[in-house]
């Protein structure tokens, strides 16, 4: 049988009908995307993995999905398609904004395409990237505090763990972790506003999409003011280490927030915001892109391991004189958002 590349589109859960590159194989379509580095989604058919401490014997298999007519889904979560159509464009989304922006082919810059796991075992309330298959994988959710944890944001979120580890290489705890995190937040959130996406639109809350009546709140996180989630950090103290990563990134969240967007009350895409610094003073936004383009340089060009927030004020302020000068505005705007976050 000949194998082409062919345009079909998808019902997702909550980005409405998408568009999907995928696969003609002899009489059937299958959900891999030859345009996007070979990228698929497969079943794991409710399975989980077998791991013992780090080696996993028995990884769930993800049975690529195939369609009759290569129009996908049906929007409901009970069409076993309709989640795996949201991760595909997920990772389609994930992937044009690296190629689109930063001119990142694939996860690891080489070409290549991940793949992605959907129906991770029963009532899963959680997704996430693995480096040792450069896949992801998702869960359901358990329905009552969150659904399927395929929304873009998540998406970006956990493929930009691999994209960080194929960088800097943050450590994944204490100040480095919390870094870690933030950056898959922000980048996450890039993704979403450059998606376009009007089901799904952008904006600076984690999760808003996953989040169902049993949670507590209508999002994950919030990036202009991290504490409403109860947990996490908005300014840095010298016990900023000791927060679990998710917490930590709070810091670095906020930071970013106000570089984009700046300080006091905002609306963007009809959502509304109200940003604190921690100093008192005013913060002047740049824009999202600019941002962007900040943190991107500081993760790939200067970042390392261990680097720490002190570390990371460096490292974008160094970013920013290389993108925009020593004097301009946007180096200036990069010192103001840390110092107001309590950095420097
Ligand atoms: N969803 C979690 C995260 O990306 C899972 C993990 O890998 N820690 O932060
Ligand atoms: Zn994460
Ligand atoms: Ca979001």
């Amino acid at each position: 049988d000949s194998i082409e590349t062919a345009s079909g589109d998808g019902k997702s859960l909550y980005g409405g009908t998408v568009p999907l590159e995928t696969t003609a194989s002899g009489s059937t379509y299958q959900l891999k995307d030859p345009t996007r580095g070979g990228t698929y989604t497969g079943d794991a058919a409710n399975k989980t993995d077998l791991c013992l401490l780090t080696v996993c014997l028995n990884r769930a298999p993800a049975t690529v999905f195939t369609d009759a007519d290569n129009h996908w889904g049906t929007g409901a979560a009970t069409d076993r398609s309709t989640a795996a159509v949201d991760a595909q464009y997920g990772t389609d989304v994930t992937w044009d904004y690296y190629e689109d922006v930063h001119r990142r082919k694939g996860i690891a810059g080489d070409g290549k395409g991940s793949f992605n796991r959907v129906h991770y075992g029963n009532g899963y309330n959680n997704a996430f990237w693995d480096d040792s298959c450069f896949c992801m994988t998702y869960g359901d959710g358990d329905g009552t505090q969150l659904g399927p944890l395929v929304s873009l944001d998540v998406a970006g979120h956990e493929m930009t763990h691999g994209v960080t580890s194929k960088t800097a290489a943050l450590t994944y705890s204490g100040e480095s972790g919390g870094l870690n995190e933030a950056t898959s937040d922000v980048f996450g959130t890039l993704v979403e506003f450059h998606a376009g996406n009007s089901s799904d639109p952008g904006d600076y809350l984690i999760g808003e999409k996953i989040v169902r009546s049993g949670f507590s709140r209508d999002a994950l996180r919030y990036m202009d003011k991290p504490s409403k989630d109860g947990s996490s950090a908005d300014c840095w103290s010298a016990t900023t280490a000791t927060l679990d990563v998710h917490y930590s990134s709070g810091i670095g969240n906020h930071f970013a927030y106000l570089l984009a967007e700046g300080s006091g009350a905002k609306t963007v895409n009809g959502v509304s915001y109200n940003s604190p610094t921690c100093n008192g003073s005013s913060v002047n936004g740049i824009g999202r892109d600019k941002l962007g383009k900040i943190w991107y340089r500081a993760l790939t060009v200067y970042m390392t391991s261990s680097t720490n927030y002190a570390g990371a004020r460096t490292a974008t302020l160094n970013a920013a004189k290389d993108l925009y000068g020593a004097g301009s505005a946007e180096y200036g705007a990069v010192g103001a958002a840390w110092s107001a976050v309590n950095v420097g």
